[in-house]
């Protein structure tokens, strides 16, 4: 018996943002990325004529991507995860009509997919959105987002109906948490309560979208997306233990809105308690109760956590604050290297929501050290994704429903945290460096090869 079954669906992942460039082309608006360009928790700058980011070309996508899929074909890929920017359809945001130039791009790439047979995965807002819906009405804290968001979800969905029949909402929309103005387009030390109040809105939004999709094509499916942040307790002690169920909460809340239709109690106690009443409508109530088709994640490492405060003092600072683990290796960014807690978490998920779940995001970023004949021998990252996709293999056999497998940056792309090319997480590697210089050309690493056989065996190679 094959470890994977035949309709599971094999590939990668990518965000406009972090590939596409051509960032003022074919009536792009501004969006809330440009004017970040040192990343996710970077500060946010003016854009001048005549300066430059690494963001502003990316990997060149936008132009290059019918030889990047002809590389996605070759590695035998069923599925590609992409997102639209929204700026290219509506620039700033708030147009009653949309930017035909950016619809046809997407027309082009869908297109391209299918001559490959390669299925598009379509996240609509893949941390970023046209900054004029900042500027002008104050990111998602304003209720009117809700209808710009809708208008152009049903603009995608409308266009792209026969060509996408895979849909994310918003990616990892529990980081909206901790980069605000990445998320819901709120300044940084914006109070709780502004932020709590944006997301809703955002989940709100999400649900509209969700029912949108299933009136405009009944046979796709949509998906929310979470960034799986797996918590582990430090200790037994039955107050980390407790604190380890809130903290995995402060995630699966956004997926039990999504997947159950309702704010659950255990967030609107924490949030009363902190003095927080959210803004919510009988119409929102209603509009929540759309629930999504399959949930999506990503994976990249866990941690723990404990409350013991001078042990979270030194963790401070580290994306989610999480406490290292004794037991796990970490990469060079500090992410804890864990196989057996993507099984954890899927069986989590699996038990909570009893919906199809789709891993849209795994992966290893590392630097790469081409060899003098160009070669790049990527066994860190080989060893990683084949731990991984093992225990991916061990969560099915435990009987979880699981859509596909989407590796995060099946070529390298810029990082969203930092905005280098350094960290790579590519099967393909790109000929560009932090400092803007490198050729943009293509090459097979390695894992590229591994990868290829790992898709053509359905897993028995792993
Ligand atoms: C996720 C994001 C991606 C991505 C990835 C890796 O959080 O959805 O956009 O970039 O993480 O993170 P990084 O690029 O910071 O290494």
């Amino acid at each position: 018996m094959k470890r994977f079954p035949d309709n599971f669906l094999w590939g990668g992942a990518v965000a406009a943002n972090q590939v596409e460039g051509a960032w003022q082309q074919d009536g792009k608006g501004l969006s809330t990325s440009d004017v970040q360009p040192q990343g996710i928790f970077g500060p946010i700058v003016q854009r001048t004529a005549g300066d430059s980011a690494l963001k502003d070309i990316a990997i060149d996508f936008y132009h290059r991507y019918p030889q990047d899929i002809a590389l996605f074909a070759e590695m035998g890929f069923s599925c590609l995860r992409v997102s639209i920017a929204w700026s290219r359809i509506f620039p700033q945001g708030d147009e009653t009509q949309p930017n035909e130039a950016g619809l046809a791009y997407y027309d082009r790439l869908f297109d391209e997919l299918a001559r490959h047979h390669i299925q598009p995965m379509v996240t609509l807002s893949h941390y970023e959105m046209p900054l004029g819906l900042v500027q002008n009405y104050g990111g998602w804290g304003n209720r009117q987002l809700i209808n710009f968001f809708l208008r152009y979800a049903r603009t995608v969905f409308q266009r792209y109906q026969h060509k996408v029949k895979l849909w994310l909402t918003f990616n990892e929309i529990n980081m909206s948490l901790h980069a605000p103005f990445t998320g819901v387009g709120l300044p940084g030390d914006s109070s709780k309560a502004a932020i709590y109040q944006a997301i809703h809105h955002q989940l709100v939004a999400s649900a509209l979208a969700v029912k949108a999709c299933h009136e405009i094509i009944p046979d796709a499916r949509i998906g929310n997306m979470l960034l799986g942040g797996l918590m582990y307790p430090l200790t037994c002690k039955p107050e980390d233990v407790f604190e380890t169920l809130q903290q995995n909460r402060s995630w699966q809340f956004f997926g039990d809105v999504q997947c159950r239709g309702a704010w659950p109690g255990y967030m609107l106690r924490q949030l009363h308690e902190q003095g927080i009443e959210l803004d919510i409508t009988d119409e929102d109530r209603a509009a929540l109760r759309e629930t999504v088709d399959f949930i999506s994640f990503s994976y990249y490492m866990s941690g723990c956590v404990t409350t013991d405060e001078a042990l979270n003092q030194q963790a401070r600072g580290n994306v989610l604050s999480m406490v290292p683990n004794p037991h796990l290796p970490s990469s060079e960014w500090g992410w804890q290297i864990d196989p057996i807690g993507l099984r954890t978490l899927l069986n989590m998920l699996w038990d909570r929501y009893q919906k199809p779940l789709f891993i849209v995001e795994n992966g290893l970023g590392a630097k790469d050290c081409p060899q003098a004949d160009g070669t790049i021998e990527d066994d860190y990252r080989i060893s990683y994704l084949n731990d991984h996709l093992l225990q991916v293999a061990e969560a099915l056999k435990d009987g979880v429903e699981i859509m596909g497998y989407t590796s995060w940056g099946p070529i390298d792309l810029i990082s969203a945290s930092k905005a280098e090319i350094s960290k790579r997480y590519g099967f393909i590697y790109v000929d560009r460096h932090d400092d803007g210089a490198g050729s943009l050309t293509r090459s097979r690493k390695k894992s590229f090869f591994w990868y290829q056989r790992v898709i053509a065996t359905q897993g028995d190679s792993l």
